[in-house]
């Protein structure tokens, strides 16, 4: 499988997740130019332009990171990324990784528009406030993780949206229990490893 990326973009939720399930996976990075580093036409492999972009093992490309999530949860039950389908707890899962990605990926990755106005700006982030203050209160009884204490899809997608806020001043003390689960998720093995991979961190 090969996993097209952008370091630190929301791709990096699917290769924190192709870790933690242990597929083995090939990065290909993209640049800004559409190029891959290896010089392949990043719109003939996904002519959306964006990532992540999964070549599966069929030769296949597999895109929105919803979907591509769900579809690594999938290949191995085992890890316990996703429920099962069919019950309960996987629509629940698949409620808040929607949630996840129409209210605050998307308006989190309006702020990297270097053309934004203040005043909208401003909006767009006491949007994402409004936003973080449910999963502040989903986090206040205590649970580790978003949907208790196993890690899941969802938290390698809340996790990366939510690692953007430094680079984009976005003031997130008034989150403390949002702020301790980034810390809870950064420690895991195949965060630091993802992390390292795409150059974000220096290894230890
Ligand atoms: N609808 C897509 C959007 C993915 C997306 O926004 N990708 C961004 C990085 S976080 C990207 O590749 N942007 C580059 C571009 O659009 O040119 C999804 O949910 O997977």
């Amino acid at each position: 499988m090969k996993l097209y990326y952008m370091p630190g973009a929301c791709s990096l939720a699917s290769h924190i997740l192709l870790r933690e399930a242990g597929i083995p996976v090939e990065l290909e990075r993209v640049g800004r130019d559409k190029k891959t580093e290896h010089g392949e036409d990043f719109l003939s492999v996904n002519p959306k332009g964006y990532v992540p972009a999964l070549r599966m093992e069929d030769g296949d490309i597999l895109t929105e990171n919803v979907v591509v999530h769900g579809y690594i949860a999938d290949l191995k039950p085992g890890a316990k990324l996703a429920p099962a389908h069919g019950t309960k707890a996987r629509v629940k899962q698949d409620e808040l990784a929607v949630y996840i990605s129409t209210e605050l990926h998307k308006s989190l990755g309006a702020l990297f528009n270097p053309a934004i106005t203040d005043d909208a700006r401003k909006a767009t982030i006491d949007k994402a406030y409004t936003r973080y203050k449910l999963i502040e209160e989903m986090l206040s009884d205590g649970r580790t993780y978003l949907t208790g204490d196993q890690f899941a899809t969802v938290d390698a997608y809340l996790y990366t949206v939510t690692n953007w806020a430094a680079s984009l001043k976005v003031d997130l003390s008034a989150f403390p229990k949002l702020l301790a689960y980034q810390a809870r998720v950064s420690a895991r093995p195949a965060v630091q490893a993802s992390l390292v991979a795409e150059g974000l961190i220096k290894a230890a």
